[in-house]
């Protein structure tokens, strides 16, 4: 017999919002921490940034907490992290990985990781990921801010009506904290394709072309989600390629780890210090 009260996805019935406020009750019950402040989600190439925000004080396997599945994706890791923000008292909820969209498991999934940590009391979010470049001036390595998105899934973490204002989904005070620690950051428009694989050419002409500067396949379906639980919102991407095009080689999945490699000291001081003064 199965326990009719166990927590089950794939029922459509199943709240969403009931499933993330089960799973920010094992992260209280886990990290012995009434509240976390901050939450981040680290994708391709940030994945060894985390380590200069602060102390990790406990560590939790996705597996252990309702709703998140398994990291799909070679170097994701499939673990979330408690991580006292240097000094400040403040909590920040680190995820090591993320479900992506093209995983085919819907866009509930995808948004969890938002929804728990709105739910374990954040009020902000700090969502990054590994993406291609449009501008040739964005050499493999460079950090970019995002200052808005273009949502190309033809889909919304959104159920029913709730029509949710996206004037600035990307906060404009946060954007502005980030460029007084590094005024050489740039900003651009991300465009979320549902991937897993990359673009045309075409394609990437396509994005240009609709004001597109970064592409890539996660972010905006949880920066939406995150605008809807009343999250505060800093996106930053981390160019890893060249989109399809723009170079001579083809798209390589280690070419985007290596790039997150090479850039994970500076990457990892910016998020380090963004998180000390939000
Ligand atoms: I890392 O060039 C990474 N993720 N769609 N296109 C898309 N996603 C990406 C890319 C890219 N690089």
């Amino acid at each position: 017999m199965t326990d009719p009260a166990a927590t089950d996805l794939d029922d459509r019935a199943t709240d969403p919002f009931a499933v993330a406020d089960a799973a920010a009750a094992v992260i209280r019950e886990r990290t012995g921490a009434d509240r976390h402040d901050v939450a981040l989600v680290l994708g391709s190439g940030w994945r060894d940034s985390a380590d200069l925000i602060g102390e990790t004080l406990a560590t939790i396997h996705n597996t252990d907490v309702p709703g998140f599945g398994r990291a799909a994706v070679a170097g994701h890791s499939g673990v979330m992290r408690s991580v006292s923000i240097g000094g400040t008292g403040r909590r920040a909820l680190v995820y090591g990985t993320r479900t992506h969209y093209y995983e085919g498991e819907g866009v509930r999934p995808v948004v969890h990781g938002i929804r728990t940590a709105a739910a374990a009391g954040c009020t902000t979010v700090v969502i990054t990921n590994g993406c291609g470049g449009l501008r040739p001036e964005w050499a493999p390595g460079t950090p970019v801010l995002i200052s808005d998105h273009i949502n190309l899934t033809a889909t919304s973490p959104i159920e029913g009506p709730t029509f949710v204002d996206l004037t600035e989904v990307y906060s404009l005070r946060l954007r502005a904290i980030a460029k007084a620690i590094d005024p050489t950051l740039d900003e651009g428009v991300y465009v979320q394709f549902r991937g897993p694989h990359y673009e045309t050419p075409a394609e990437v002409r396509m994005a240009k072309l609709i004001g597109g500067d970064l592409v890539g396949m996660s972010t905006s379906l949880e920066a939406i989600a995150a605008r809807q639980s009343g999250l505060e919102v800093l996106g930053i991407s981390l160019v890893t390629n060249a989109a399809a095009g723009y170079s001579e080689t083809p798209l390589h999945h280690d070419e985007v780890l290596e790039a997150g490699r090479a850039a994970a000291d500076r990457c990892g001081r910016l998020l380090a210090d963004v998180v000390g003064r939000i």
